[in-house]
């Protein structure tokens, strides 16, 4: 191995030993604070991806990590053959912040997922009635829930399923933002929930209309069908409100959390639902060696204290507005951006060009060097998501960095 390491040796040694299923921005990041991260050669960059929205709270937060210190020195994990002093406090705590009766401790977002799609179809056939293995769940087109054989069965992008088969049947996909296709499917009396993300993130921060929500919340209490929501990249402040639901009368059955649940510093996920629904799942019936851990549940109550205490909804609602502000401002005397999208911090421009073009790709090697770190998604789009923590002041120069980025095209 290299003794001295700068950028191009630590590219290489990861092109060589690590599996290539990531295709990189090449910025080889070392160190992180709020929202800034410096890559090897100390240059400094504005992190306008935060782990895909898993650093909210900003990098390296001192009251996380104070957290996960204090606890890594007394207890980290039990498994849950045992009880912890950590969890009974983490559960109640999860459970008035996000209001429901229950939460089901899991790791990473699918994983999540799955655990709220098996709780679905258990409470399908021991409360709605369904007939033994002919429940249905209803996905829609484009959606993203994360990378497991039965998450990627129900994906529409190729590169997520091709050749992963055979693929979990029991999904039933309809277009996303679309009430007459729900009212349609809904009808069906093997249809047991709706597995819905608020924002469509990896289609491309694709904002449904406003009503939308509250109406698949409506439609789904009519027919007795459960509403899943997945608030792994969307809730936690993110789009200015604690969860994306919020917006609307559309409280979830099953509400689905990861990433900066924990603030990007430990992997932990929850389930949550009333008792109604949780109590199918009964001892032996599901569970994780690592799900509830002491150390994850200490971190998401101080990184869920966080979200509260520095008033990061407000922050990412009001900063949200700024940067599309300017955004389309600046798209108005500009031709290469096409339009601007999103609630909160969450955003995306999207680039005049053919989606198999490289000009977003480009872009963000422009951004790179000026300093700012995004990621295009989709060919051409490009998600700005900075951390929660940002001041005004650091947005109007991220805003200056980005549109002298763009103009250089
Ligand atoms: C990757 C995107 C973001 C998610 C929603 C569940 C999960 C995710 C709504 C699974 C994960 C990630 C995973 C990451 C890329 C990324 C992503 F570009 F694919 F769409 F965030 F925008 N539900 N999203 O967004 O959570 O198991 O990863 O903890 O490369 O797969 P996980």
């Amino acid at each position: 191995m290299d003794l001295v390491m700068n950028s191009q040796s630590a590219i290489d040694l990861e092109n060589k030993y690590s599996a290539h299923n990531y295709h990189p921005l090449p910025a080889v990041l070392a160190r992180g604070e709020g929202v800034f991260v410096w890559d090897i050669e100390d240059k400094k960059y504005y992190d306008f991806l935060s782990a895909y929205s898993a650093v909210n709270q900003g990098h390296c937060h001192p009251k996380i990590i104070q957290a996960l210190k204090e606890q890594a020195e007394k207890l980290t994990l039990t498994s849950r053959a045992f009880y912890s002093d950590a969890l009974g406090m983490y559960t109640e705590f999860m459970t008035s912040y996000f209001g429901y009766e229950k939460v089901l401790p899991m790791n990473t977002g699918a994983e999540a997922v799955e655990t709220a799609i098996k709780l679905c179809r258990k409470w399908g056939y021991e409360k709605k009635g369904v007939t033994p293995n002919q429940a249905k769940i209803v996905v829609f087109d484009g959606n993203f829930h994360g990378r497991t054989t039965t998450i990627i069965s129900f994906s529409n992008d190729p590169d997520a399923y091709n050749n992963y088969g055979p693929l979990t049947t029991g999904f039933v996909k309809i277009p996303y933002n679309d009430t007459v296709a729900l009212q349609r499917e809904l009808t069906d009396p093997n249809i047991v929930g709706v597995l819905v993300e608020p924002i469509q993130g990896e289609a491309g921060v694709f904002v449904p209309d406003d009503g939308y929500l509250a109406a698949l919340k409506k439609n789904c209490r009519t027919n007795n069908v459960l509403f899943i929501g997945d608030e792994i990249q969307t809730g936690i402040a993110r789009t200015g409100k604690l969860l994306a639901t919020d917006y609307e009368d559309a409280r979830p059955d099953i509400l689905i959390l990861g990433k900066a649940l924990a603030g990007g510093v430990y992997p932990v996920s929850a389930v949550l639902a009333d008792n109604h629904i949780m109590e199918v799942i009964r001892p032996g019936q599901h569970g994780s060696t690592f799900g509830g851990n002491p150390l994850g549940s200490k971190v998401a109550i101080a990184a869920l204290e966080v979200v509260r205490d520095e008033n990061l909804a407000d922050n990412a609602m009001r900063l949200g507005e700024i940067f599309r502000e300017r955004t389309t401002s600046f798209i108005e005397k500009n031709e290469l951006i096409q339009l601007v999208r999103g609630k909160g911090l969450l955003n995306a421009i999207v680039i005049n060009d053919s989606p198999d073009s490289m000009t977003a790709w480009n872009i963000c090697l422009k951004l790179k060097d000026n300093g700012l770190l995004a990621k295009p998604t989709h060919g051409n789009i490009i998600r700005f998501a900075p951390p929660l923590v940002m001041t005004e002041e650091q947005l109007h120069d991220c805003c200056d960095i980005i549109e002298r980025s763009i103009r250089a095209f």
